[in-house]
Parts: C-alpha cells; structure tokens; sequence
C-alpha cells in the first residue's frame, strides 16, 4: 500500500517563496510516518518548500491540520478527491473543528494519533475507512514513534524538534493547547527523550523542545537536565514564567544547554491577564508583588544564567489602549529580551476567547481561516477599546521600536545580559543575524493569503 503525507502551508503568495523562520522539521508528519505499520510504501511532500506531485500513484493521502493552514489543506484535498484517492485529515485544527474537517476528508482523526493511526490504515487496506476515529484515552508518550527519515534532504532551518512532553495545564482562555489537551500535562520516558537526543545529537546544531510548557513537571524536568547536561548539546524550549522565580531551577537549566526560553508574557495591564485567565503570570504571592517587578525578578534570573528569552506579546485585549504597544515594547528593550513578538489576539476555534467572542458577535467572519478575502495578520475579531486597525498599526510599530538599531545594539551589547559569567558565544553570535532577519520581516508577513492564492476553483467537498 503507497500513503503520501503532506504538511501543508499557510498558503502561497503570488511569485514569492516560504516564510523561511517557519520551514521547520514537520515533526506532525514523522510521527505519523513513524506510527505507520510496516509494508507501507511512504512518500512525505511539504508544501512549504516543493510541489506536490499530485498525479504521482498513491492510496490515500494523510495531512495534518492547523487551523492556519486548514484552508491550503482543503485545496491540496480538493486536488486529490479530484483523482478519487482518500484523505485522511488529523491534527490540531482536525480536532478542534471536526464537523468542518469532515466536509472536506474522507476520514477525520481526532486527538492524538499514537493508539488509533495503526486502525486507520488496517481499515485502508481492508477497504473499510470509518469517518470519524478518535482514541479511546490518551496514549502513553512511550508510545511516540518518530521517523525523521521522511524528511530527506529537504532544506530545513538546521534544528533539531524534539518532544519531551505534551499539553499544560494552564488554563489561558485563547490557547488552542488547553482545549486539544483539555488541560492535561504529560512526560515522555525520560530515557526515550535522552535516547532520542543521543542519537539526533551529530550534527546538530541546535535542539527545540517544541513542549508547550516544558516547566509542566518541574520536579519531573530536574530529573532530566542531569543526564541532559551530559550530553552536552545546546536547546531552546517554552515555558511558563512561574518557573524563572525558581533560580535553582534556572540555574540547572542553564548547566543543562538551554539557550533561551520563549515566554508568553501577552500583556503588561492585570485586567488583561485576568481575563485571560493568565493572572497566574502575575506571580501573586512571589516576593515581588507588583506585576512589572515580578516579572523583572524571573527575567533577572534567567539573565544571571544566561539564558535568553524570546517574549510574546498579545493586543486585543478589552483593557488595551493605545499606549500599551509602545509599554510592552519598552519593557521587553528594558528586559535585555533576546528577541520578541507583538501579534494581535488570535481567536482560535474551539477555545473560550472563540466562544465568547462569538457570543458578543464580535467575530468579523463567520470562519475567518477559510474566507478568501481573510489574510494574515488582519484582527479578525472587533475589539473593546481599539479598532482592528489601530492594532494591526500598533502591533507593526511595537516591532519597529523593538528592532530599530538602537535597540539591537544596546540589547546586544549590554554587559549584564551578554557578558557576565554565563556568557555564550553560540548565543551572543547568533543573536545578530537573528535580530536581524526580525528587523527585515517585520510586515513581511502582513497580509500573507491563506490558502494558494494562484489555485483555481472551489473546494470539493468529500462524500458524506
Ligand atoms: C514547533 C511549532 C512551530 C514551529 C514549527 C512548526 C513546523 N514543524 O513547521 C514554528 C515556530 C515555525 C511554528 C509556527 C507557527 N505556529 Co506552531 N507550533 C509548534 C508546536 C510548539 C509544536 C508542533 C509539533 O511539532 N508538535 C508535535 C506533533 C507530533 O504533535 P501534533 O502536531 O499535535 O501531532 C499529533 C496529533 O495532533 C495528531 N496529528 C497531527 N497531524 C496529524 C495528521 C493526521 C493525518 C493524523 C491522523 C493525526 C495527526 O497526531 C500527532 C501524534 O499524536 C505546536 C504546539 C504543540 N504542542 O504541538 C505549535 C502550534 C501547532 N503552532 C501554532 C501556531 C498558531 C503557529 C503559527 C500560526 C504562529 C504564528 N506565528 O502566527 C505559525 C504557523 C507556521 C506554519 N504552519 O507554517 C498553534 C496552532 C493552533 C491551531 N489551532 O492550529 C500551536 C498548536 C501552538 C498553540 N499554542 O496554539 N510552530
Ligand atoms: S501557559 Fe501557555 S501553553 Fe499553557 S495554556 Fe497558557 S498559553 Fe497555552
């Protein structure tokens, strides 16, 4: 039996190539691969970076959905029910809109794959697709099989994406995570992580550990930095902020090879946090109890052990005014962060900033990531305080602040962030070019179709 695979875009822009600090390893599609019983002939195509040779044989097609890139994933569909061969769709967005999902394949996974994908394609073989599968539980993470052999020679950004655990149990209202894993935290067996990175580790440069929250078990992840430590490689991860205040565990982060961490600070203003649900970010019984020193106290220690932060911010927020892009970009110039982000709010479907929203009638298109006439970047809801305008604008000058030159050049040179003990060359050095490429980028994604915007006709829809 011959499955294709395929990790799809955002879209296409007329004449121009990939966002390239998104052409990462499609670690969705290695680990289906991996899961994939033997006897399967697989052929792997991602639509960031080559055609997809759609008249190429095949029995069925497997795609991974987001729900920024749903829409290129129905027209590659499309594409395929046009040749009558069976798509299977799966992933975030599959799981969060699964009506929508089923319009457009012949079968929807939901949830994760690891108990229920080897069902799937005995049922291909058999002749016998279901629409709809969903595992009974949650799989044990022993269960992740990840076959990177997929990936050829395709040219990804040279680093290594690896899971160490999944889900948070936080409970912010706009995160897609919370919802898919309904605020559940798992590790993987420390020694199938150590395994991985043992045998992952020539040549690499660098490794992500694309967990959402790696601090999720924090007396779990202390047992894992010792051996980590001594396989000496150097990585980055995301957490939440509570654990910087731990310095102890900051401090063995550092001796394990982390580099930076990405933090989501989304806002500086307590009422936004609240409605969030992120209040936590505040850090309310740390010794600092104003919210700016509690967050100063947990950059301190990162900055004290080398470790650089890539801050997010969010706007859209009902408490935002105009002065607060210029504050948030300030504070992350302030903070020595290594680099940041400031996007507008993103209402994921499925999540409760999506229901509430809609329930206000505030959502500006009935489902904005398949509206042709939506494109990145664009505030698809009306916010409180501001117009979809004002942020859009605010959110481009926010990043112009924080990547104009004097910003780079005093957060890069800056003696206690770059050069005291825990001074890293890899990072120091790297920390250019970076900035750099942010400073080129900074609307270059506004604006971005999603969907292939040269691709003609409408979607067709799959049997029901
Ligand atoms: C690493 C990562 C990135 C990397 C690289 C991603 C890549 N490979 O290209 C970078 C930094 C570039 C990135 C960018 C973006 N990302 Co991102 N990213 C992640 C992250 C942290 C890990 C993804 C991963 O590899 N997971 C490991 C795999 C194995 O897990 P999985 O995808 O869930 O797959 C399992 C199941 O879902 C299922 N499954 C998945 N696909 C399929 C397919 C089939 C057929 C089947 C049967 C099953 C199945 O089986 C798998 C095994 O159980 C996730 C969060 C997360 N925890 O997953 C966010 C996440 C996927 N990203 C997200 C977003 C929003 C983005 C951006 C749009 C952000 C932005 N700047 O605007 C861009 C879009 C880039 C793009 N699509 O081209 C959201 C998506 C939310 C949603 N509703 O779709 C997530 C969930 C983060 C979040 N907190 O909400 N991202
Ligand atoms: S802490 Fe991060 S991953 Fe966890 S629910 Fe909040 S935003 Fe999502």
């Amino acid at each position: 039996m011959r499955l294709t695979i395929i990790h799809p875009a955002i879209g296409h822009r007329r004449g121009q190539n990939y966002i390239r600090a998104w052409q990462m390893e499609a670690l969705p599609a290695a680990a289906i691969a991996g899961l994939t019983p033997p006897g399967v002939d697989i052929r792997f195509y991602d639509d960031r970076m080559e055609p997809i040779p759609y008249d190429e044989p095949t029995d069925a097609v497997a795609i991974s959905l987001e729900t920024y890139t749903a829409r290129r994933a129905y027209q590659i569909a499309s594409e395929y029910r046009r040749r009558g061969v069976p798509v299977i769709v799966g992933g975030f967005h599959a799981t969060l809109c699964p009506e929508e999902a089923e319009r457009y394949a012949e079968a929807v996974v939901t949830g994760e794959a690891e108990q229920i994908w080897p069902q799937v394609i005995d049922d291909l073989r058999h002749g016998t697709l279901q629409k709809r599968y969903r595992a009974e539980s949650r799989p044990e993470l022993a269960a992740i099989r990840v076959d990177r052999r997929i990936f050829g020679n395709k040219r990804y950004l040279p680093i290594r994406l690896i899971e160490t655990g999944r889900g948070c149990r936080f409970p912010c209202d706009f995160c897609a995570i919370q919802t898919f894993f309904e605020r559940s935290y798992r590790t993987r067996p420390l020694p199938d992580i150590l395994h991985e990175i043992a045998t992952l580790k020539d040549g690499a440069r660098l490794f992500f550990f694309v967990d959402d929250n790696f601090a999720g078990d924090m007396a779990l992840m202390r047992e894992l930095l010792p051996p980590l430590a001594r396989l000496k490689v150097r990585w980055i991860t995301q957490m939440s902020i509570n654990a910087a205040h731990d310095e102890g565990f900051v401090a063995e982060l550092a001796a394990a090879g982390c580099l930076a961490v990405l933090i989501g600070f989304e806002s500086l203003n307590k009422a936004n946090l609240a409605a969030m649900n992120k209040d936590f970010n505040t850090m309310r019984g740390a010794a600092e109890t104003t919210m700016r020193g509690g967050y100063a106290a947990a950059l301190a220690n990162l900055r004290r052990h080398g470790i650089g932060v890539f801050g997010t911010f969010v706007f859209g927020y009902d408490h935002d005014s105009l002065e607060a892009f210029a504050e948030a970009a300030d504070f992350a110039i302030e903070q020595r962060l290594y680099i940041a982000a400031f996007n507008h709010l993103v209402p994921f479907p499925g999540t409760p900033l999506y229901q509430r929203l809609a329930g206000q009638g505030r959502l500006r298109y009935d489902a904005w990531w398949l509206d042709p006439a939506y494109r990145y970047n664009e505030v698809p809801f009306t916010p409180a305080s501001l117009t979809p305008g004002q942020i859009t604008e605010h959110c481009i000058a926010a990043r112009r602040r924080f990547y104009s030159w004097p910003s780079i050049l005093s957060r890069g040179l800056d003696r206690a962030a770059n050069f005291g003990a825990a001074f890293n060359g890899f990072k120091w050095r790297n920390y250019w070019p970076i900035n750099l490429m942010h400073r080129t980028d900074i609307t270059g994604r506004d604006g971005y179709p999603l969907g292939d915007e040269t691709w003609p006709g409408e979607l067709l829809e799959a049997a029901r």
